[in-house]
């Protein structure tokens, strides 16, 4: 079997955590950065650091044009139309909020939002704000208990003041992959707005928006190799000319008077102040090296490796699974039956090895499965099979101390 071999351009793998060499199985919450997006980083601030969009210096316009190029190289990366259909937010929380309140002017009472059960918190709380601030009703798409949508239930939940159906790409929790372009064409059926949350689909599959149709994707830089407090918002230019801007400030004006102001276009028009420009910068060196190993070789890398550990965790008769859709991608999500998630996470931690174990910012997927919580593993380009081995190891030794 053919795996990607990068760990290597990972320094922060090369450590030991608790005495043990670490095992990071923990991807889903951020990726580790390679040595080129940290070396950039650097680079840029020794050499490169100056404000965007501003200076007419020699400094600034070369930190604008590396800044505007990431904008290009996202804009083809997710096949969108228009380079100014990319607007650079702070992550994918900050890009879900910037549309859900720009809906605010939009929707009025009687109108519907209808959000996935199968959601991260941040793809639920900004509709529960804007159905509050709106008066608008919110319904949910159901899960069923393996970790899918019910799209069954599509035909009564949709209808013509449906205006905004939200749900995600990949599911954090569960790494259930949703049918995009069928819960897309069913809500433009009836002319509804819809917003992708691609935080956990970006990491690790091709995506193409105009292939997908859908109106709004979001995704955060950390998750996909690059720095924090960094992301996108895709949306579809008629969508991002209706809404209005999200913050007001600099950089997003056309003309500004003491009593009233006309904003700037796309993209600036979203984006109010000195951005994330390290972050911005980061990012497309982050999305280089993502290029250079190429998302079609790391899916198929981490699919094998997927398997490879479904098989081994199968064999041990403690582990309980939670999530088992047909369609799914680099997360496993589990219990130790008669144990807390939480004890099995910090013995696992004593011995190497990261696991994210909880709720994972879904509780209404927990509440659904009447679970507490689960231990979740989560892979990336960088993980081998003998973090694999050593995780289920570690696994066993942690079953025989709790039981
Ligand atoms: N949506 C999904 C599907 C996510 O997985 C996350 C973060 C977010 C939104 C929020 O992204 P942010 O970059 O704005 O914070 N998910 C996780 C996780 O699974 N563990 O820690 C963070």
């Amino acid at each position: 079997m053919k795996y990607l071999k990068v760990k290597k351009d990972f320094p922060i793998l090369n450590q030991k955590i608790n005495g043990k060499p670490l095992i990071y199985l923990d991807s889903a919450a951020t990726t580790q950065k390679p040595k080129v997006v940290i070396d950039e980083i650097v680079n840029y601030y020794s050499f490169s650091n100056s404000n965007v969009h501003r200076g007419v210096h020699a400094l600034s316009e070369r930190a604008t044009d590396s800044f505007e190029e990431v904008r290009l190289g996202l804009c083809h990366h997710i096949n969108a139309k228009h380079q100014h259909e990319i607007i650079f937010t702070k992550g994918t929380t900050d890009s879900v909020n910037l549309v859900a309140h720009g809906f605010r002017s939009i929707l009025k009472p009687g109108d519907e939002i209808v959000v996935s059960e199968l959601e991260h918190h941040s793809n639920l709380i900004p509709w529960q704000m804007l159905a509050q601030t709106s008066g608008a009703k919110l319904k949910f798409i159901p899960m069923t208990t393996n970790g899918e949508l019910d799209l069954s239930t599509l035909g009564s939940l949709l209808n013509l003041n449906t205006k905004i159906v939200a749900f995600n790409h990949i599911s954090n929790a569960l790494g259930t992959i949703n049918p995009v372009k069928k819960i897309t064409s069913a809500a433009h059926s009836v002319g509804a707005c819809v917003f992708v949350d691609g935080a956990q689909a970006l990491p690790h599959m091709r995506v193409d928006v105009q292939n997908l149709d859908v109106d709004f994707y979001a995704g955060s830089a950390h998750k996909m190799y690059g720095p924090t407090g960094v992301g996108l918002l895709y949306g579809k230019s008629a969508w991002l000319e209706k809404i209005p801007p999200y913050q007001g400030g600099g950089e997003m004006i056309a003309e500004v008077s003491m009593e009233k102001s006309s904003y700037a276009g796309l993209p600036h028009k979203f984006e109010a102040g000195t951005p994330n420009i390290e972050g911005v910068i980061g990012w497309g060196t982050a999305l280089n090296w993502l290029n250079d190993i190429g998302i079609e070789n790391i899916k198929t890398h981490e699919d094998n490796l997927l398997n490879y550990a479904l098989e081994l965790l199968k064999e041990i008769p403690d582990v309980v699974f939670y999530g088992t859709a047909k369609e799914r991608a680099a997360v496993i999500s589990f219990g130790l039956k008669g144990t807390h998630p939480y004890d099995a996470g910090v013995l696992l931690d004593q011995m190497g090895i990261a696991v994210r174990t909880g709720h994972h910012c879904a509780q209404p997927i927990m509440t659904c499965l009447q679970i507490p919580g689960t231990i979740r593993i989560s892979l990336a380009a960088y993980t081998i099979q003998d973090d694999i081995d050593k995780f289920i190891e570690a696994l066993k030794k942690t079953i025989l101390l709790l039981n």
